[in-house]
Formats: structure tokens, sequence, C-alpha cells
């Protein structure tokens, strides 16, 4: 893994949301945005989840990766949470090459799919413990305007099922 992660929310690390960075500096961590509550059960709708699926979605942390042309994302599962409510995904600036497998190992079969500024990516479902990672950042890629001239921003947003 070679991104570079700030949470919201709860702090993620390997195998564990705690509410303060204790593997970093030991701030709290930033309070979950309402507006992302909103946008995440936005996402739900507009993917076919039905309103009491999206109402029910409280989502309470948040993965912001940032990727410079070289970062790369191994194939992994989003795992930690104790909820299996869907993973909510957001990219800013920079394409991607976004690999979506499958949930029984890292390897083939897999999608390779290009994800690009504004896009928003819900995995759930049968799919939420999907194997998934960032093989390839696209240098140059990102439009004017995107708030990020380079690089690329990865927001996933997810519900930990925890409670403080
Ligand atoms: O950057 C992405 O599109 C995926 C991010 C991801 O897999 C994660 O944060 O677990």
């Amino acid at each position: 893994m070679s991104v570079r992660t700030v949470c919201l929310g709860w702090h993620w690390q390997p195998y564990q949301y705690t509410r303060d960075a204790t593997d970093v500096n030991g701030a709290r961590v930033l309070p979950f945005p309402d507006w992302m509550v909103r946008l995440g059960r936005r996402a739900l709708k507009e993917t076919g989840h039905t309103d009491a699926e999206a109402q029910a979605y409280i989502p309470d942390t948040a993965l912001v990766n940032y990727y410079d042309d070289t970062a790369r994302l191994g194939m992994h599962q989003d795992k930690d949470e104790h909820s299996l409510a869907p993973v909510v995904s957001l990219s800013i600036g920079d394409a991607c090459t976004f690999r979506f497998g499958n949930t029984e190992n890292r390897n083939k079969p897999y999608t390779d799919l290009r994800l690009h500024s504004g896009d928003l990516f819900v995995f759930g479902g049968a799919s939420r413990l999907a194997y998934h990672g960032v093989p390839r950042v696209h240098p140059f890629t990102a439009p004017d305007g995107c708030g990020l001239e380079r690089g690329r921003i990865n927001i996933t947003m997810r519900m930990t099922g925890l409670t403080d």
C-alpha cells in the first residue's frame, strides 16, 4: 500500500477502528460530516437500493486516500467493519484503474474499470466483501476545475457498526 490516508469519524488502522489516531499522533478524529451521510444515502438511492435501505444507511467513517502518480493499493477486502452495509466510494482528480474482484481471493476473476473524477461506486450485497484494489493511477487526467491539479483522492464511506 503506497497511498496516504486520513480518516473521518473513526480512525482506521489494519484490523481496527478507534476514535483516536493511536498509531499516528493520538489526536481525536474529526467528526463525520452530515453532508457525507446525505451523499451516501443519495448514492444508495441512485444505485437501486430502496428508500428504506437508504434511510437506514448511516455511514460513520470515511477513509480519504491520496494517490500520487505512482501510488498503488493492493487487492484487499473491507472487512474491519462490523456492519455489512454498502461501501460508497467517490473519486476526485486523476483517473485510476480500479480492480474489482471476487469474494474468495485476490486473483481472477476480476474486472478492471477506469474510475474518473466525479465517479461514485457502490459495493454492497453480494459484492460487499469483494477483493478490490487500485493497480494504476493515470497522471494528468484530472479535469479542470475538479479541485485537484495532480494525483487522485478517493473517499470511501462506511458504516462501522461500532458504538462508543
Ligand atoms: O481508491 C479506491 O478507489 C479504493 C479505495 C479502497 O479500496 C479502500 O480505501 O479500501
